[in-house]
């Protein structure tokens, strides 16, 4: 009997496979993936002959086309990245939250931005916080989730307030994770950790000192899983995405990534314009007009910058 799931674990050449409705089977990958000299990848759906279903043992016989696939960490059918950063501690660094979402782009999966924390803003409107729990909305978003929505407005991200602790906006993040394979990125200390445990019940990632709880060393590498928050719905809470992929990118192809620049781009004087200090700029007059994000802007203008640098040392290498 041939059967499919999804790969949620790969350990010492067994596969782990998630079949809807029937569990998870251990399974090893028959000898043609050797022979064509594939691989099976975490994410991957699979199909599967099933050995003993008592035992849930099997064997993967074959793989569904895969949408994409990740180097790091790596993975296959990635349906979107959720980034997180937190209001506080620490502090959102909107300049990393570009790289990432470069990074992202660049590898064509879409980007969801979720802040974490939103307990301990002040708030602006002051009716009465905390209370019933209700959503952002009703009890008036926080003076500082609203600049960075307004400079967000345009980038072609959706964006996300909510508390893992008091558990404000969850359920809205619930469903926008429904029926998708979401990795979750964004610096240590955010609540990723926290927020993969408040969405599922009985999977519990260690919250803050990871080498503390379990006395193993700092550097121990988690081993990559999908987890399974419910049936079709997985989560991926590894470290490997990072920001950092923004590196070596040509400066030229900075402006792709700042959507809200998109109708301006092509109007300017000087083909090829970087948008900095060039006369004529279609893209520095929609700035001067506040059609376009200071703050955005500003980010785009110190990576545009790092990326120049970074050219001349590479360079002076040659
Ligand atoms: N105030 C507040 N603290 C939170 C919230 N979510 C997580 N934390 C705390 O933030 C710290 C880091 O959380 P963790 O999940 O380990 O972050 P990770 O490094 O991104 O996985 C922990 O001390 C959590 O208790 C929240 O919604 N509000
Ligand atoms: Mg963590
Ligand atoms: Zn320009």
């Amino acid at each position: 009997m041939t059967i499919q799931g999804k790969i949620t674990k790969a350990i010492a050449g067994f596969y782990y496979v998630n079949v809807v409705g029937s569990g998870i089977y251990e399974c090893k990958a028959r000898g043609i993936f050797r022979k064509e000299m594939r691989k099976p990848l975490v994410g991957d759906d699979a199909l599967i002959e099933v050995i003993s279903g008592a035992e849930k043992t099997g064997n993967v016989v074959d793989l569904l086309p895969r949408k994409n696939e990740l180097v790091r960490p790596p993975v296959a059918n990635i349906d979107q990245v959720l980034l997180i950063f937190s209001m506080r501690t620490p502090d959102p660094n909107l300049i990393l939250l570009d790289r990432f979402l470069i990074a992202a782009k660049r590898r064509g999966i879409p980007c969801l931005i979720g802040f974490n924390k939103v307990d301990i803003v002040g708030d602006s409107s002051g009716d009465g916080r905390g209370g019933s729990g209700s959503d952002l909305c009703s009890r008036g978003v926080p003076g500082e989730c609203m600049e960075i929505l307004a400079a967000y407005h345009d980038s072609g991200v959706p964006l996300y307030f909510f508390s893992v602790r008091t558990g404000e906006g969850m359920d809205e993040m619930r469903r926008v994770l429904r029926g998708k394979t979401t990795a979750l990125a964004g610096p240590s200390g955010v609540g990723k950790s926290s927020f993969t445990n408040a969405v599922q019940d009985n999977v519990h990632m260690e919250v803050g000192d990871i080498s503390k709880k379990l006395s193993r060393g700092k550097n121990t590498t988690r081993h990559l899983e999908l987890i399974c928050v419910e049936d079709g719905t997985f989560l991926c809470d590894t470290p490997g995405f990072s920001a950092l992929d923004t590196q070596s990118m040509p400066k030229e192809e900075l402006e792709e990534y700042y959507a809200e620049f998109h109708p301006y781009i092509g109007k300017c004087f000087y083909q090829g314009c970087a948008h900095l200090s060039e006369p004529d700029c279609a893209v520095k007059q929609a700035l001067h007009e506040g059609k376009i994000s200071a703050e955005r802007y500003e980010h785009y203008r110190y990576l545009y910058e790092e990326l120049k640098e970074e050219e001349k040392r590479t360079f002076k290498r040659r």
